[in-house]
């Protein structure tokens, strides 16, 4: 590649408002698999420099025709994906006619057909590949949308209100759609399909009347209830909790198999991954369940926060994304276990997310410079940008927090916005100044923090230092305003009430500076701390807890978030501690029968228990060390596995036995499911006959939660049952795609030296299909993912696995290519021989003829 035709990269400080409005849009699409008509009327009103031609951006367009208010024109040019009209007049009907082929489109980005239907996908900058247009989100216009279609295509779908259909003059036949609120193009949907339906109705809280329909494959209806109930829970909650109601007459989901990512809020009209919407007791696991239910929320309360107030610019990503997340974080905390899900959340924040922080693709919440938009949707802009909504939550309170989101939306109803006019509207409906934590939003990279603590029995005082570091990678950060939770506990585990400079404090301390001492009178005894209590941050904590004080929190914290925190610290000091002495690889006693009481005892939220008793994954290991040491990870992690399991063999099986399942989906039945599941993870490593007995059981339930809990429990511990039972789960559900990925995950996750040979052999099974992303990633990205021993393979078998998948994606779909290729990423973090092998790879894809941009960016930046 030249550098002149390198990918050009944007910049959020070159940011210039648009030269013209589009106040109105009328489409009509003439539905053809590889030749769709696409007619465009713009209604135009310059508003920017009287001289400014009209830039439209398009990609994969056939130009047919082009008129200013009825005149064909060729005062335009066409360069690479723009077009440029000049002398337009200051307002006008603009026309055009262009062609496309849905059914070549297998970017799944744009108008494509697949799995039988028309469907659109337009976030971030898809809605070029259907028309020339201002595709930018601050360019707000209503929609008329007319869809001609053959009538194989029952169902012709846009956003807003149906206001017409009929047949055609040749047998064809025609929906019409109206969507009065302005949005921007990313918003625009369209499907034309032939679903089964199922119908449902909310009423707001205003009295007024919703249709809800839920649009799936013919045959998936017994799947529909979930996801019908969830949507409707996200109605009432958003009512409740922000005052939020729900705008037009109808609300529609329609779920396809072919989809890049999870779902798409597009005004009226979700459209979802299947593997997002379908679920029923013998097919989905509680975990699909409660994802489902979180996704649905997401995009539903999307309804507001990105759509009713949208993004001025693409590097505004956050401010509709993590203000999202961390709703739809609270919707499932609200309605579930908060410290379950605060758990979730956290796990992904410390492995993807602060691996994502140190590594090449580094950048603030709010990115600085982007080459291609849609790799900017992370767990950066995401996970940590929901974060910084709940620090902020946590620095107002909910109230004021509340008082913040009204006035926003009194602010900014109908507006396309920034971060900053979030944050004003937040600090003026509260008075608290944030102008220090708007650093949040322009420093890449994890804080970390040390804490120093010290207790001076003479005088009853206890102190905290806390030390803010810039990340390794940042070193120029300046300090951030940090929400610092703690509790303080004493001998007996109760909870002390804190003074600070003669006055009760609640338990949040604000950290502003570099180095800061916190001293609490009144301490009558040396106190157990527990420091950053819920994650209040997200940062990095360095902390010297020995395992007497970790076991104390483990046991009596009142946070169970930070009870589960300690106890991975446990695991973690373990494993670093083994490292160094290499002999006798050994959990402690004290941790051992600090699980034992746990599972005797069973006391409290038995999936809690499920979660304290499992050890941290390799990725959050590894994100312990500076050169990742994978053989020692994988070695010492299942010794200490080996060891729970033998150790607490009688009380697992005990455990396993006691608890009854009644096959429902309430909270407690989950929590069994998964404490029951955990107990067969043991089990299996024990290789007993007893075990062999509880999986073959379980694999045989009607519920696919114990099924898949007791084939993954085989997998994992390569056990003698494994074949017999991936073989049966085969036959069973060949005729169910999502479940079979659930299956292809299983054989990707098998550790047997022929991994690889088996994995290439699973390319021909009829299920798999390298056009359907899910497909894709069920079987090479679980292997890339959890695999650890056979995709870090010292002869570099596995990475070249997945350096030839990504050379055939590059062509397919970039969007899934360059999401499968973020193993990669840290390729410096691995020793020499590991690290090599993963450039290679890079290497080789770097010279690819035709490289994507998606993939250029991130290659790029990962071997700079
Ligand atoms: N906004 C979409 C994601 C679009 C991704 C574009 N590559 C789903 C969501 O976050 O709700
Ligand atoms: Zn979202």
């Amino acid at each position: 590649m030249t550098e002149s035709n390198k990918p050009q990269a944007q910049y959020l400080k070159d940011y210039k408002a648009p030269d013209f409005l589009i106040n109105h849009t009328e489409l009509t699409f003439d539905l053809l698999p590889l030749s769709t008509k696409v007619s465009a009327l713009l209604t135009l009103t310059r508003v920017g420099d009287k001289k400014a031609p009209l830039v439209l951006d398009g990609i994969d367009l056939r130009l047919l025709s082009l008129s200013v208010d009825a005149v064909d024109i060729t005062d335009y040019e066409i360069i690479g994906e723009q077009l440029i009209i000049n002398n337009l007049p200051d307002s006008c009907r603009l026309s055009i006619v262009t062609e496309i082929s849905p059914e070549t489109n297998t970017s799944l980005e744009g108008l494509y057909l697949s799995g039988g239907a028309y469907c659109t996908q337009c976030e971030a900058q898809g809605f070029r590949k259907i028309t020339y247009y201002m595709d930018r989100p601050d360019v707000l216009s209503t929609f008329d949308v007319t869809i001609i279609a053959d009538k194989k295509y029952p169902q012709l779908l846009s956003n807003g209100n149906q206001i017409d259909s009929g047949e055609t003059q040749n047998g064809r036949h025609f929906t019409k759609w109206q969507d009065p609120f302005k949005k921007p193009s990313y918003l625009f949907a369209l499907v034309a399909g032939d679903f089964d339906v199922l119908k449902d109705s909310y009423v707001t809280q205003s009295g007024r009347d919703v249709e809800l329909a839920l649009f799936v494959d013919k045959g998936n209806l017994s799947k529909t209830p979930h996801a019908m109930t969830s949507l409707k829970k996200a109605m009432q909650w958003d009512e409740a909790r922000f005052n939020l109601e729900y705008d037009l007459d109808i609300y529609m989901i329609v779920a396809v198999d072919f989809f890049n990512m999870g779902a798409m809020e597009n005004k009226g009209l979700n459209i979802f991954n299947s593997k997002c919407v379908l679920a029923n007791q013998e097919t989905a696991t509680d975990k699909d369940y409660h994802t489902i239910e979180s996704i649905v929320g997401h995009e539903y309360f999307h309804n507001w926060t990105g759509n009713r107030v949208t993004c001025r610019d693409w590097f505004q990503l956050s401010l509709k994304e993590g203000l999202t997340v961390f709703r739809d974080q609270e919707f499932s905390s609200d309605l579930g276990s908060r410290a379950l899900n605060r758990i979730d959340a956290v796990k992904v924040m410390r492995t993807h997310q602060f691996s994502e922080d140190a590594g090449p693709m580094a950048h603030p919440i709010r990115p600085e410079k982007v080459i291609e938009m849609n790799n900017f949707y992370t767990v950066t802009v995401y996970d940590k940008g929901a974060e910084v909504i709940r620090m902020m939550h946590t620095l107002l309170g909910e109230q004021n927090f509340q008082k913040g989101m009204t006035l926003y939306f009194e602010r900014h109803d109908g507006q396309a916005v920034t971060c900053d006019d979030f944050l004003s509207a937040m600090s003026d409906a509260s008075g608290i100044n944030l102008a220090q934590f708007k650093r949040w939003y322009n420093q890449a990279g994890t804080p970390r923090l040390n804490a120093l603590q010290s207790f001076d029995k003479d005088s009853n005082t206890y102190s905290l230092t806390v030390e803010q570091l810039a990340p390794l990678n940042q070193p120029n950060n300046e300090p951030l305003h940090i929400p610092f939770a703690i509790e303080l506990l004493d001998a007996n585990g109760h909870s002390i009430a804190l003074e600070y400079q003669g006055k009760k404090i609640v338990h949040v301390l604000n950290v502003t500076q570099s180095t800061q001492t916190f001293n609490f009178d009144n301490i009558s005894s040396k106190p157990v701390a527990v420091l950053l209590e819920d994650f209040s941050a997200p940062c990095i904590l360095n902390q010297q807890t020995d395992e007497h004080a970790l076991l104390h929190i483990m046991r009596f914290a009142r946070s169970d978030f930070s009870r589960w925190d300690a106890q991975q610290q446990l695991f973690i000091n373990a494993v670093k501690a083994n490292i160094k002495s290499a002999e006798s690889i050994a959990l402690s006693d004290e941790i051992i029968n600090a699980l034992r009481v746990l599972v005797v005892n069973q006391q409290g939220d038995l999936a809690l228990i499920a979660e304290l008793l499992k050890l941290p994954s390799f990725d959050t290991l590894a994100g312990e060390f500076e050169v990742i040491p994978v053989d020692e990870i994988i070695k010492i992690t299942q010794q200490f596995e080996k060891q729970i399991a033998d150790s607490l063999c009688s009380e697992f099986i005990q455990c396993f036995e006691s608890l009854f399942d009644d096959g429902s989906v309430s909270a407690n039945a989950v929590a069994i499911r998964s404490l029951k599941q955990l107990c067969l993870h043991y089990l299996a490593k024990t290789q007993s006959i007893q075990a062999a007995g509880f999986i073959k059981d379980a694999a045989s339930s009607s519920n696919m939660t114990n099924v898949l809990g007791a084939l993954s429990a085989a997998v994992k511990a390569s056990h003698e049952v494994c074949d017999e039972l991936l073989n049966h789960f085969d036959s069973q559900w060949r005729h169910d795609v999502l479940v079979m990925d659930k299956w292809f995950a299983l054989q990707a996750m098998q550790t047997s030296e022929n991994a690889i040979e088996n994995i290439k052999a699973l390319y021909e099974h009829p299920c798999f299909d390298f056009s359907n992303p899910n497909r894709v990633r069920a079987l090479v990205g679980s292997f890339s993912h959890f695999n650890t021993p056979q995709f870090h393979r010292a002869d570099g078998q596995g990475y070249s696995l997945l350096g030839d998948l990504l050379i055939k994606l590059n062509a397919i779909n970039p969007q899934n290519a360059s999401r499968m290729l973020t193993p990669f990423m840290s390729w410096k973090r691995y020793d020499k021989v590991r690290s090599r092998a993963m450039k290679q790879q890079l290497e080789r894809i770097a010279a690819l003829d035709g490289l994507s941009d998606d993939l250029f960016e991130k290659v790029e930046k990962a071997l700079a």
